[in-house]
């Protein structure tokens, strides 16, 4: 197995799956439950904020009480003794840094923070918000939101993910469906730049024929035997 320097993991859902959080496009998923229309929009947030508060106020109590699966601790231990690894994840739940990943990037956000429409300012959030939630900073009520971003909405530093994109040598996507952009043209401009590409997944993604190797089952089995692998080849 040849030795990587620069890794990029990108995470979506299914990492989570196994710590009891929902995905979003199978079957009993979110998306079978809830519009994203009316819950993960501006437009939505606009027309009814109350029924999005509840579905983030909902998620967020979910996000208070999960705890990180055997995938999670896999790819915090890649960090710790492999180097040069860095994840970009999908995912608004806080699993990467609770089994220890450092390097991290939210790029859709995180259900456990909220930031104020009005003065921009971010704080962490675990209670419930509701439009009569006072900001913390400027006292305005009205203006608090989940920091997360909606579809329609630009992703957080897609700068910083596309200069590690140029530069990888070896781009892992683990748990998505490759549905949702821009997450999903993450391999090809990581094949562009020369990288190795590998997908792991319970079963092909949308983008699976763009991979140069792929391994499919559940991330608990697949992740800490893929970082096993890994840290063989690198002695
Ligand atoms: C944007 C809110 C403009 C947070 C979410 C082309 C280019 C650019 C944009 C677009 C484009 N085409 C369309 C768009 C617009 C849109 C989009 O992609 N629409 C799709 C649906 C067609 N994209 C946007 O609006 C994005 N913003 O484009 O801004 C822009 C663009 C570029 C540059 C500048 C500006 C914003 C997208 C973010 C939307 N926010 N949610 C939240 O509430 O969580 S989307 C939602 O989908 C989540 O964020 C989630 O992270 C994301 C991806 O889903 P997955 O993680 O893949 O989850 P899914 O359920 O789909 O799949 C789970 C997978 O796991 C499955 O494959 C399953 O088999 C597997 N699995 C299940 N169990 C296990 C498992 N694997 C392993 N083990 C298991 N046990």
């Amino acid at each position: 197995m040849p030795i990587y320097d620069r890794i990029v993991v990108l995470t979506g859902a299914g990492l989570s799956a196994e710590s009891g959080v929902s995905t979003f496009r199978d079957p009993a998923g979110i998306w079978a439950k809830y519009d994203w229309r009316e819950v993960a929009t501006p437009e939505g947030f606009e027309r009814n904020p109350d029924a999005v508060h509840d579905f983030y106020n909902m998620r967020r109590r979910l996000h208070t009480s999960i705890t990180p699966n055997a995938a999670h601790f896999a790819l915090a231990r890649l960090e710790a003794e492999h180097g040069g690894v860095v994840i970009v994840t999908q995912n608004v739940d806080a699993l990467h840094e609770a089994a220890g990943t450092k390097s991290l990037i939210h790029m859709h956000g995180e259900a456990l923070k909220a930031f104020c429409s009005y003065c921009a300012s971010r704080h962490a959030w675990h209670i419930d918000l509701a439009t009569s939630t006072p900001c913390p900073s400027c006292a305005k009520t009205g203006g608090m939101r989940p920091d997360v971003v909606w579809f329609g909405e630009t992703p957080y530093d897609l700068g910083r993910i596309s200069d590690l994109l140029l530069t990888c040598d070896l781009f892992v996507s683990i748990g998505t469906s490759g549905h949702v952009y821009p997450a999903a043209g993450f391999v090809t401009e990581a094949k562009a730049s020369g990288a190795r590409t590998i997908e792991l997944n319970l079963e092909p993604s949308q983008g699976a024929s763009l991979f140069d190797e792929a391994i499919y089952g559940p991330a608990t089995d697949v992740v800490p035997r893929f970082v096993e692998r890994m840290l063989g080849a690198n002695g």
